[in-house]
C-alpha cells in the first residue's frame, strides 16, 4: 500500500508540471505517473483508489495492512499517529510472495473508541454525519450554495475538529484543492 500523510506529498504535487497544465483530474495524473515509475522499478503491478467504478477495496485493504488503523464515525479511516489525515495512492501487485515489516500493532484501542466526546460528529453545520451515515447530497449542495465557506477553503469542519494527529491538517491551498474537487464531481459519484 502506498500513502501519504500530511502536507508532504502536496508540496510535491504542487509544483509539477500536472497541477499547472489546466487539465482535469491533476492529482490522479501525477500519482498515476510518479506511481508507474516505482511500480517499474520493483517489478510490481500498479492499483489506483481513483480508478472505478468499481472500486478497488483500499479502506479495506488498509485496515489489513496497519492493524492500528480504527474505523471513524465520520466513514474515513484513523490512524493514532497521523488521525484523519492520511490517503492512499496506490497499492502494488507483486508476482512472489514477499516478506514485509509487520505492520503498526494495535497496542491501544483505536482513537475512536475512547473518544466519548466525538467532536466531530457535532461540527458540521448541516449534519451531515449521524455517525453511520454521510449525507453526501447535502453535504455537496451546502459547499455548492456558497455558504460553506469554511469547508470550502479550510477542509470539512467535522474532519478538523478531530483532536488526533491535526499536526498533520492538510494546508489551506491544500484542502481548498480537494474541497473544489469533491464539489466538482458529478453527482453520480
Ligand atoms: C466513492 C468515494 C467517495 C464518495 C463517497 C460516496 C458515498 N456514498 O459514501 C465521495 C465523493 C462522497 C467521497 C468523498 C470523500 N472522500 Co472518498 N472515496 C471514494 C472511493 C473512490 C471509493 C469508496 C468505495 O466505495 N469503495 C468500495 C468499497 C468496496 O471499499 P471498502 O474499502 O471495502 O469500503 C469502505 C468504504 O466504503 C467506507 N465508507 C463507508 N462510508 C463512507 C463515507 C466516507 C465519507 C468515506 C471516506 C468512507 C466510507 O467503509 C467501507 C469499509 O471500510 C475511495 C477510494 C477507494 N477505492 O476505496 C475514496 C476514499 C474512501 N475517500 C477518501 C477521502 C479522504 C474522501 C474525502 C475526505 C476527500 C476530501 N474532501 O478531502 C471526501 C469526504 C467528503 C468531505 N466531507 O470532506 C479516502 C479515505 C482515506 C481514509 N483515511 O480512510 C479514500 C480511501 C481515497 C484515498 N485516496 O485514500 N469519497
Ligand atoms: S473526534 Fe473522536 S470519534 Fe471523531 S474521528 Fe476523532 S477520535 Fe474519532
Ligand atoms: S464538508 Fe462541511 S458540510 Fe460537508 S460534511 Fe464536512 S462539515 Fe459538513
Amino acid at each position: 500500500m502506498v500513502g501519504n500523510a500530511g502536507p508532504d506529498l502536496w508540496r510535491d504535487f504542487s509544483h509539477s508540471p500536472e497541477y499547472g497544465d489546466g487539465l482535469g483530474d491533476p492529482l490522479d495524473r501525477w500519482t498515476a505517473r510518479v506511481i508507474a515509475n516505482v511500480a517499474a522499478v520493483v517489478g510490481a503491478h500498479p492499483l489506483y483508489p481513483f480508478r472505478g467504478p468499481p472500486w478497488y477495496p483500499f479502506q479495506r485493504w488498509g485496515l489489513r495492512a496497519e492493524p492500528c488503523m480504527g474505523v471513524s464515525p465520520l466513514g474515513m479511516l484513523i490512524h493514532p499517529q497521523f488521525g484523519l489525515w492520511h490517503a492512499y495512492q496506490a497499492a502494488l501487485l507483486f508476482r512472489e510472495y514477499i516478506l514485509l515489516p509487520q505492520g503498526e500493532t494495535a497496542t491501544h484501542p483505536p482513537p475512536c473508541d475512547t473518544c466519548d466526546a466525538k467532536p466531530c460528529l457535532s461540527a458540521c453545520p448541516i449534519g451531515a454525519f449521524d455517525g453511520h451515515v454521510y449525507n453526501v447530497a447535502a453535504c455537496r449542495d451546502y459547499l455548492r450554495g456558497g455558504s460553506g465557506l469554511s469547508c470550502n477553503n479550510d477542509g470539512c469542519l467535522a474532519r478538523r475538529q478531530c483532536p488526533v494527529g491535526a499536526v498533520f491538517c492538510h494546508e489551506p491551498g491544500q484542502a481548498a484543492f480537494h474541497m473544489s474537487a469533491f464539489r466538482l464531481k458529478p453527482p453520480s459519484f
